[in-house]
């Protein structure tokens, strides 16, 4: 799953970005650097720990999650804006996590001179589907031009949706909103429209409000697509926390009553955000987490793995995460009852430890 981190500048982007990453990524005016800060995340799972405990493996693989730290947003639409460096930088990012300033700090200065998180996440939002305008443009005239040469049924379909698109964005409608089909969806994927993206909003507030702040209604409003999900946490502090030794951050958090860390927080969201689940494999070589959409079913699951599992499937043996730790071992889970045999279309559950019986 790859994140791209968005906001203003002085949001607390980089901020942020180190929190969940331990990295140490320069903050404050002086970060607005070109390049993307990116940092891979692997993804806390209990349920490895337990699973290492049972099958003793040679090596743990948790999933894993891509950050990249994009500065170059303004919140002002304007022309010169045309595929920035950082438009590119999020055209192939699965989800958008939008850093948006409610912390209060007179010693660093908001761009637009004051502290207003709706203003910001209207004119962020504006920006993204400013972006996706210019693009449906550009490609609605070079598919005119196509079409008067050579017409074909594709073509025109093709036509038909990005004019639709270029119609919504006009309005300044997210795309992700207006209820696309999933054979349209597929034609126009190749685009990566910002505003087809799921957005994960990270209000990040100032460290007085953590444990009481709620979220307003005015500002839940404006919370687009509709499928966005929004969290509350303080980054400087969630930084702070994350650069501490293991045994003092559960104090700290503690003593601020933060129930969990950030960065498990985020990474549940986005998987919610993004229905994704995960499943497990183990064996002595290694046990590990994999993840997939929410759905998929048995043979899809192989293929995540490999596409010689899903091409030669026979089976799927599964034994699901609870009942193995139950029970402490895949022979008495069989024993008990516990083993259970699939198919292709088996759709996988989180949680689920699944040994592939394959051919090739
Ligand atoms: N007080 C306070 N300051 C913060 C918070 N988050 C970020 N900052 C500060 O805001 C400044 C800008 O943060 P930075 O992460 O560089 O923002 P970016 O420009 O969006 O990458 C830095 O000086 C941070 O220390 C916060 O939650 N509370
Ligand atoms: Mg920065």
């Amino acid at each position: 799953m790859r994140i791209g981190i968005i906001g203003l500048p002085s949001s607390g982007k980089t901020t942020f970005f180190n929190a969940l990453t331990g990295q140490q990524a320069v903050t404050g005016s002086y970060s607005q650097s070109k390049e993307a800060n990116r940092a891979v995340v692997k993804v806390p799972d209990q349920r490895l720990l337990r699973l290492a405990e049972i099958y003793k493996p040679a090596k743990i693989t948790p999933a894993e999650v891509h950050y990249a730290d994009i500065a170059g947003m303004t919140g002002a639409v304007s022309e010169q804006k045309k595929e920035a460096a950082y438009i590119s930088n999020l055209r192939y990012v699965d989800a958008l996590a939008q850093v948006v300033r409610l912390f209060e700090e007179g010693s660093i200065p908001h761009p637009d001179g004051t502290v207003n998180p709706n203003r910001d996440i209207i004119n962020a939002n504006a920006e993204l589907v400013f972006n996706d305008l210019l693009l449906a443009e550009n490609n609605v005239e070079k598919l005119e031009k196509r079409i008067r040469v050579a017409k074909s049924p594709e073509s025109s379909k093709l036509l038909e949706i990005l004019s639709r698109c270029r119609e919504a964005l006009e309005a300044e409608q997210f795309l992700a909103d207006i209820g696309f089909t999933s054979e349209e969806l597929k034609l126009i994927a190749g685009y990566a429209f910002l505003t087809l993206k799921p957005q994960l909003y990270i209000l990040n507030i100032g460290e007085n409000e953590i444990g009481r702040y709620q979220i307003p209604e005015t500002l839940r409003r404006l919370l687009k697509p509709n499928n966005s999900v929004a969290v509350a946490l303080c980054a400087k502090i969630a930084m702070e926390i994350s650069r501490l030794d293991e045994k003092d951050r559960l104090e700290f958090r503690e003593s601020l009553g933060i129930k969990k860390p950030a960065l498990h927080t985020v990474i549940e969201e986005s998987y919610r955000l993004l229905g994704l689940i995960s499943f497990l494999t183990g064996g002595e070589k290694e046990v590990r987490a994999w993840t997939i959409n929410r759905g998929a079913t048995a043979q899809q699951a192989a293929g995540a793995i490999h596409t010689d599992l899903a091409r030669g499937f026979i089976k799927a043996e599964i034994v699901h995460f609870d009942d193995l730790d139950r029970l402490g071992n895949w022979n008495t889970a069989k024993e008990k009852g516990k083993l259970q045999l699939e198919g292709k279309e088996y759709i996988v559950r989180d949680g689920d430890v699944i040994l592939f019986r394959f051919n090739v």
